[in-house]
């Protein structure tokens, strides 16, 4: 419907804003959305059990991209983590939980229109650790998806991402707001051979980024690795993750790169908002093509 008017006047188009739900939309369906990444193991008790005890499962700084097309940017099940962009960006992600490479690889892809790094407010190298909730801004429009890599702590190189990306608009062209936790799955990167019960090559254990056995493999669910020694919690019980459009009252269009739209906050105060639903009432600083 809005497509329509992309011809009309300045002041037609001011009235279908006003005309529009408390929104982004732009006239082309363009819509600012917020993203929630929680790590929702304090919540749920998850832990892993290791030789030295029960451990807390941090997540990892993560990646995110939106983008077009059928080939989501981050990975492709059955196929080396290289693919389908080429570099190691996922693999640096999966092995030792650092998102910048990807993130790079993002940004010079041609099928990503906006992309950038999560839960480091305070430098890459910092964990989304139990309990904790991280927030950030992408804008996209009808047809493009979401997607995103964050490294499962301890492991040799696992990780959670939505392998088919996560639809940010249903069939009719409207944004979504919903708990997208079920487009997501845990993966073997099938680049460091696993260790069971979290041996001295995964991280946090490891002595330096990069430590352990080369696999040689390639990019599967762990569900369906034959022998798979190791047990990972079911994917809602570690981590959340939530989209809902954001207001275009709280966008600060052309935000540079000083923008401070990553917040962290605990599992109870996005509870006490009520989740998915009040993310749109949050304000929200437009980012896009961020670089860190
Ligand atoms: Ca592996
Ligand atoms: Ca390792």
């Amino acid at each position: 419907m809005l497509r329509k008017l992309a011809g009309a006047g300045a002041a037609t188009l001011v009235s279908a804003a006003a005309m529009a739900p408390a929104s982004a939309l732009a006239a082309d369906g363009e819509t600012t959305f917020r993203v929630e990444v929680t790590n929702v193991t304090k919540q749920t008790g998850t832990k892993v059990e290791t030789p030295q005890g029960p451990m807390p499962i941090p997540l990892s700084p993560g990646a995110f991209a939106v983008y077009s097309g059928q080939d989501n940017p981050a990975f492709t099940v059955g196929a080396e983590a290289t693919q389908p962009l080429g570099g190691e960006g996922l693999e640096n992600i999966a092995e030792d939980g650092f998102p910048m490479q990807l993130a790079q690889q993002f940004k010079d892809a041609p099928m990503v229109s906006d992309s950038g790094t999560f839960a480091d407010p305070q430098g890459p190298k910092k964990a989304l650790e139990p309990g904790m909730s991280t927030s950030f801004t992408v804008t996209a429009s009808p047809g493009e998806k979401l997607t995103l890599a964050t490294m499962f702590v301890p492991s040799n190189d696992a990780f959670y991402g939505p392998a088919d990306g996560i639809e940010l608009f249903d069939s009719g062209g409207n944004p979504v707001s919903a708990d997208v936790t079920s487009a997501i799955a845990t993966y073997d990167a099938g680049t460091e051979v696993n260790e069971p019960f979290f041996g001295p090559a995964t991280k946090p254990m490891q002595p330096q980024p990069d430590f352990g056995t080369a696999e040689d493999s390639v990019v599967l669910p762990v569900a369906e690795i034959e022998g798979q020694p190791q047990v990972y919690p079911e994917v809602g019980q570690v981590i959340r993750v939530a989209i809902a459009p954001a207001p275009a009252g709280g966008v600060a269009a052309g935000a540079g790169g000083a923008a401070e739209d990553d917040t962290v906050s605990t599992v109870a105060g996005i509870a006490a908002l009520g989740g998915a639903a009040l993310l749109a009432g949050i304000g929200v600083t437009r980012r896009r093509t961020a670089t860190r």
